[in-house]
Formats: C-alpha cells, sequence, structure tokens
C-alpha cells in the first residue's frame, strides 16, 4: 500500500518527468504564436481545476482565449459549473461540451466568430484584409483535444495548405468559411504542485500510469471517492469505511470482486486495477474530482 516513503520516491519522479517536454512545447508555442488569432484551452469537466494549465498566460501571453471544457458528459456537472462559474467571473470564455454527441461544439464556433469579427474590424482599420481565425488547441494529455479537432472538422480533414514566409511550414485544417485550426495540437504537461493534482490527473489518465505507483493511485481514488462520494463506493463494492492502510478495504472489493489467488489469498495489485479501471470505465458514474477550496 501506499505509504509516505513511496510517496516521496513518487513526487520525484513526476517532478523529473516533464520540464523536457514542457521547454519543448512551449518553443514550438512561441514559435506558432504570431500566426495564431485565437488559443483553445482544452480542460477536462471532471477536474477543471487539476488538468489546467498554471502558467498558460505566460505562454500565450495576450492572445485572446476560450476554455473548452470537455468530458461534460462524465463529470458531476452541478460541482463542475461551481468552478466554472468562477472561472467566469475571472473573465475567462467557457464553453463546456460533449464530444462523445458533439452538443455545444457549435457554440465554440459561435464565441470564435465573434472574437474574430472584432480581430477583423481592427484589421480593416489598418488596412489589412479580413480572414479566417487561426486556432491553436493546447492542453494537457487525454483531455480531448484531438477529439476536439475531429468534431470541428468531420471528415473534411484535409489540410488547407501551409503558411509561407515562416522557417517551419504549418498545416491548417479548415473548420469552415470562417475558422482553421493548427492541425497539431500543443500538448502541455500540468504543474503537478502537489501529490493531490498529480494523482488526480494520473486517476482520469492525464498523465501516465507508470508515472506513479498503481496502488497508489487506487488507494486515491477510493479516499477521494470516500470523501466526495461515498455512496458511490457503497454501491459498487459493499465499501462503507475506509481504514487507515485501506487493507480491509482491499479485502472487502477483493472478496466482491472475485480477486482471489489460490487458496484464497487476496491479490492486492488485482484490486488496484479493478479500482482503476472502474474510474477509467465510468463505472461509478458521474464524478468530478476537483473542488473549489
Ligand atoms: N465521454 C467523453 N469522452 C471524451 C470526450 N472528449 C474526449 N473523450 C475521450 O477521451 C479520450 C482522450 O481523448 P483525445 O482526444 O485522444 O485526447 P488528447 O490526448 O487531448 O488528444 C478519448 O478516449 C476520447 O474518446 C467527451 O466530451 N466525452
Ligand atoms: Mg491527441
Amino acid at each position: 500500500m501506499s505509504n509516505t516513503n513511496e510517496n516521496q520516491g513518487v513526487a520525484k519522479n513526476v517532478i523529473n518527468w516533464f520540464p523536457g517536454h514542457m521547454a519543448k512545447t512551449k518553443r514550438e508555442i512561441n514559435e506558432k504564436l504570431n500566426l495564431i488569432d485565437i488559443v483553445y484551452e482544452v480542460i477536462d469537466g471532471r477536474m477543471p481545476i487539476s488538468s489546467k494549465i498554471v502558467d498558460i498566460d505566460n505562454l500565450i501571453k495576450d492572445k485572446p482565449k476560450i476554455l473548452v471544457v470537455t468530458k461534460m458528459d462524465l463529470c458531476d456537472k452541478e460541482e463542475t459549473n461551481k468552478i466554472l462559474e468562477q472561472y467566469k467571473q475571472k473573465g475567462y470564455r467557457v464553453v463546456p461540451v460533449n464530444l462523445n454527441d458533439g452538443s455545444n461544439v457549435p457554440n465554440l464556433i459561435n464565441e470564435t466568430k465573434d472574437i474574430m469579427n472584432s480581430i477583423n474590424k481592427t484589421r480593416v482599420n489598418k488596412g489589412m484584409k479580413e480572414r479566417a481565425a487561426r486556432v491553436l488547441i493546447v492542453g494537457v494529455p487525454n483531455v480531448g483535444k484531438s477529439t476536439l479537432i475531429n468534431r470541428l472538422v468531420g471528415k473534411k480533414s484535409a489540410g488547407v495548405g501551409n503558411t509561407p514566409g515562416v522557417t517551419k511550414n504549418l498545416s491548417w485544417i479548415r473548420v469552415n468559411k470562417d475558422i482553421e485550426l493548427l492541425d497539431s495540437p500543443g500538448i502541455l504537461w500540468p504543474k503537478m504542485e502537489n501529490q493531490e493534482v498529480a494523482h488526480t490527473l494520473a486517476a482520469l489518465s492525464s498523465i501516465k500510469e507508470e508515472i506513479l505507483n498503481l496502488d497508489s493511485i487506487a488507494c486515491f481514488i477510493l479516499k477521494k471517492l470516500h470523501e466526495l462520494y461515498p455512496e458511490k463506493l457503497i454501491e459498487r463494492y459493499g465499501l462503507e469505511e475506509i481504514d487507515e492502510d485501506f487493507i480491509e478495504a482491499y479485502e472487502t472489493i477483493a472478496r466482491r470482486r472475485g480477486a482471489l489467488s489460490k487458496g484464497g489469498r487476496i491479490d492486492y495489485e488485482r484490486v488496484s486495477d479493478i479500482i482503476i479501471r472502474d474510474l477509467k470505465n465510468g463505472y461509478f458514474g458521474d464524478i468530478t474530482l476537483d473542488r473549489l477550496k
């Protein structure tokens, strides 16, 4: 089971793991920024705080931005909406979407046109021509960046040509006459300031499981569900309480789910795996793991 020493080891792994990637993405985004009108920052509705990139504004400077909140069909809307309200109060444009059925994606297109209309007015005033909005999509892994591109573009995934005059040729995909997307989204690494955020990201698959210890992710999930959605643990595992070292909790789940090895021993590894898969497969129902402080 997880213990303090293990968690310290985990923290080290996490911190050592992301700076190389981050530096590369920052450089790439910087190179592209001049060509971009609008940024879609994609976050996961089940973790609207943990999946948000903390220092995004340093990266994209003063570009207009839309916060696209995916997986609304999988989250606890009441809790997620509280967090989204706060983002709105801070001045963000927030567009929640379900990329599974595409609902509210038209609203994203409308917001984009709105922003581009005012950019185009400025362009015309300066004697430049109006143009389609050029959009860059950014976000941490697994939040739905590729799915969003597919949703917006549909079948017509043909590139709309390269942009001349820059060192690197970039491919653009046309969404409609008003919007073009950069074909490769910016993958950013979240700032895992603490173990809570790192484990939330791991539990909802935004960082690779190998980065963290599987038992420690599974125990985190149990602890979190017990705190936020105790009825779901009772319903799925018959689990009412969680003991400090998780041993009894694992026993209860192992018996309920037949995760016993020969001789009736508890297969702890399998139990961890069951817990992690159950969350990933949505078997606990709609959940949101972040809360406002
Ligand atoms: N149910 C549901 N699944 C989604 C949604 N958006 C993305 N997904 C799923 O989340 C997973 C990761 O999506 P992907 O686009 O590959 O994420 P990326 O790493 O940001 O490009 C895929 O299995 C998608 O089908 C959504 O709004 N609802
Ligand atoms: Mg992708």
